[in-house]
């Protein structure tokens, strides 16, 4: 088989969770673009509705549902109805998110528990809900988006990086637990990409300079650049398709090179 065949998800039904827009859509783009077609959710119908016609304008005829993840029950229905209206969901991507900055002594044990909820509790509950059917297929596709913050810590994102850590965790233990049935779960980690949830910290001071997080972040990535969307659609497409199918439990990070690097000095 030519090598690029491996690439292909012509076939495939991808459920990209949370992907109206943001780091989701742009990994949707790319698994449609590879041939898979894309199921997405978002909370609100508003957000589905502006997310299909986000893919519309892209010439992606997307599936969009109402689902909020945290709600296994939800979810268990979400999933059945993916199964009765578009196919078994061969790839999944547990993209939907949230952050709360807030230093952990302010923080709230509800603020905390409702990060872990998304970030954490979530990707287990949309992962046990296709895993059946993957088994059923003979084969599937786990990808959990990670962070730095499963590597690091930073003032302010304790719920986060504990999520995203323990995401990390989820991701080898679904890999050697169902990696028998091949099935391979991975995750991509992501450097600081610019998107609504990073918008905060790109926000342009009132003397007109760049946010003090901005500049610092351009001084510890090696790429001296913030990461796009796109920068993640390619290393999405290898993690879904059959070119990884020897890669399990893997934490690809997609970040410019600021795990790897010290940072310049000021
Ligand atoms: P974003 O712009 O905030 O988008 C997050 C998406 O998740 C939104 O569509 C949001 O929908 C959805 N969502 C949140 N809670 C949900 C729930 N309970 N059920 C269903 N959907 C829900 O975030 P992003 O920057 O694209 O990040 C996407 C993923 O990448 C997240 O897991 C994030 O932690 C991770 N990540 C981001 C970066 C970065 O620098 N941006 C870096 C590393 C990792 P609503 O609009 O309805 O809330
Ligand atoms: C923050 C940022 C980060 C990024 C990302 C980095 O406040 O530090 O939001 O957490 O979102 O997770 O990989």
């Amino acid at each position: 088989m030519n090598v690029m065949e491996s690439f292909s998800l012509k076939g495939k039904v991808a459920l990209i969770t949370g992907a109206s827009y943001g780091i989701g859509f742009a990994i949707a783009c790319a698994l449609h673009d590879a041939g898979a077609t894309i199921v997405f959710n978002d909370i609100k119908q508003e957000l589905v509705d502006k997310g299909l016609a986000a893919y519309e304008e892209k010439g992606i005829k997307a599936h969009g549902y109402v689902c909020d993840v945290t709600d296994e029950t939800a979810v268990n229905a979400l999933v059945a109805q993916v199964e009765k209206e578009v196919g078994i969901i061969d790839i999944l991507v547990n993209n939907a998110g949230i952050i709360k900055r807030i230093p952990m002594c302010e923080m709230t044990a509800d603020q905390f528990r409702q990060v872990i909820d998304v970030d954490l509790n979530a990707p287990f509950i949309c992962a046990k809900a296709v895993i059946p059917s993957m088994i059923k297929k003979g084969h599937g596709k786990i990808i959990n988006i990670c962070s730095m913050m499963s590597e690091l810590g930073r003032e302010t994102v304790s719920a986060y990086a504990a999520a995203k850590g323990g995401l990390k965790m989820l991701t080898k233990n679904i890999a050697s637990e169902y990696g028998a049935h091949n099935i391979q779960c991975n995750g991509i980690g992501p450097g600081y990409i610019a998107t609504p949830q990073t918008a905060p910290l790109r926000e342009i001071q009132p003397d007109g300079s760049r946010h003090p997080f901005d500049q610092f972040i351009l001084a510890k990535t090696p790429a001296n650049r913030w990461g796009n969307p796109e920068d993640l659609a390619a290393p999405a497409v290898f993690l879904a398709s059959d070119a990884s199918n020897f890669v399990n439990g893997h934490i690809l990070y997609v970040d410019g090179g600021i795990l790897a690097y010290i940072g310049k000095q000021p």
